[in-house]
């Protein structure tokens, strides 16, 4: 990002001061982009336009955990998602350790395999390229990723989630180039980063379909993503996606590091529905905060997802869930990741309530609310309280109220 780059609040008080001073005029020419850069910077890097101002958002409920004021959790703004791939400028940001983000230099980046293995391995960055790659869409969802009544947009209440293209090495052509010796159960990842952020999976899963990742949509994984390289567990949650990462630890056991301590819920029930996310889906339009400008044809759109592999479908119902009719999938189906769904849908200026629900390839179905509670043996409204248990994968309602404006109807 360059410096002179307009930041969306001043860009708009520029607009407004210049409106009232009438100065503005349409111009068809040069952007202001344009004017502040040399033609050299402009071809070298492509922007957006300067028309598109859809911006990430700190997590207010989740402030800086250090004396830094730096912003811990950063929300991706689902409500101007196009397609299934997260722009690499707006993919959701989950740090332990506010935005600090660590300066390495890639010539320079070790990835160490050791512990319980035949022949502890260092690898390069460029030695690490020399092993086959593989390219897989996949989401990452923080477990913080609660919608609550008091969220106002889908940005607020879904925005932990994004889904990129990444590029590396699979995981288990590594660790059978180490050599994992008999007892060994769990692997330690480890980041680079002054807390050493790590997490600890079970040998099974980093032998099933991890990835070790240096790519992201055509380049190199951004800083804020874990450059130069991160760990991806498909459909786990966010946090076992370790960035920066410099060390894989082969061992017998669990064991608890910075990220587990205090994640891992000592209710089995509960740590049983934490690891792998369940079927989930999302309306991005119409959402919370957007406004219908009148009654006529819409495309209702939305993105689903499920640790447990591909979507197999999605429903939508826009009258509180009495009724359900399938939408049609809209765009590539990839295991374990953001599947774009739509359906064309006529408003006629009632007030209604929009839902949709997700089935993914294991047969698993979305739940309500209701449902959850009823799971979980708790009085309905016990949500207006408590997050939902373990990862929220609850259905998520909009209410359309009859003057087009849209909020979310959780109560
Ligand atoms: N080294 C390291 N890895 C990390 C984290 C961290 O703070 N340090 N945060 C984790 C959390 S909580 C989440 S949700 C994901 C977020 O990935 P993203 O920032 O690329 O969206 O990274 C995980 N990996
Ligand atoms: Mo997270």
């Amino acid at each position: 990002m360059g410096p002179k780059k307009p930041n969306r609040r001043n860009f708009l008080k520029s607009g407004a001061a210049a409106a009232a001073a009438g100065a503005v005029k349409v111009t068809t020419g040069q952007t202001p982009v344009a004017e502040t850069k040399s033609l050299k910077e402009l071809i070298a890097y492509g922007e957006r336009s300067h028309y598109v101002n859809s911006i990430r958002e700190p997590v207010d409920a989740r402030p800086s955990p250090d004396q830094f004021g730096l912003t811990f959790h950063v929300l991706s703004p689902l409500q101007d998602s196009v397609g299934i791939i997260t722009p690499s400028s707006l993919h959701f940001i989950g740090t332990h350790r506010g935005s600090i983000v660590p300066n390495i230099d890639p010539k320079q980046h070790r990835l160490l395999i050791h512990g319980m293995v035949d022949r502890p391995l260092e690898f390069t960055m460029d030695e690490l390229k020399r092993f086959p790659s593989v390219s897989r869409v996949h989401f990452i969802e923080c477990q913080g990723n609660h919608s609550k009544a008091e969220d106002k947009t889908v940005q607020e209440t879904h925005g932990l989630t994004s889904c990129s293209e990444w590029t590396g090495v699979l995981l288990s052509l590594l660790l059978n180039e180490v050599g994992v010796q008999k007892g060994a159960a769990w692997v330690v990842c480890e980041g680079a980063e002054e807390v050493k952020g790590a997490g600890s999976i079970r040998l099974a899963k980093a032998m099933d379909d991890c990835l070790v990742a240096y790519g992201q949509n055509g380049e190199p994984v951004r800083p804020q993503q874990g450059f130069p390289l991160r760990l991806l567990v498909p459909g786990f949650e966010g946090i076992y996606n370790t960035k920066w990462l410099r060390r894989i630890k082969v061992v017998d056991r669990f064991y608890m590091t910075y990220n587990d301590y205090g994640h891992i819920s000592k209710d089995e029930e509960i740590a049983a529905l934490t690891l792998q996310w369940g079927p989930k889906s999302v309306i991005t339009f119409p959402s919370g905060g957007q406004q219908l400008p009148g009654h006529g044809t819409y495309q209702i759109t939305g993105l689903a997802w499920s640790g447990g592999g591909a979507v197999r479908r999605v429903e939508i119902s826009t009258d509180g869930g009495q009724t359900w009719k399938d939408a049609e999938i809209r765009g590539p189906v990839y295991p374990k990741a953001h599947t774009r769904f739509g359906m064309t849908w006529r408003w006629e200026g009632q007030e209604c309530i929009l839902q949709s629900r997700c089935t993914d390839e294991l047969g698993q179905v979305q739940p309500s609310r209701a449902e959850l509670a009823k799971f979980f043996k708790v009085p309905v409204d016990y949500y207006k309280t408590h997050g939902t248990q373990g990862t929220d994968n609850t259905i998520q309602p909009w209410r359309v109220a009859s003057d087009g404006s849209v909020h979310n109807a959780i109560v």
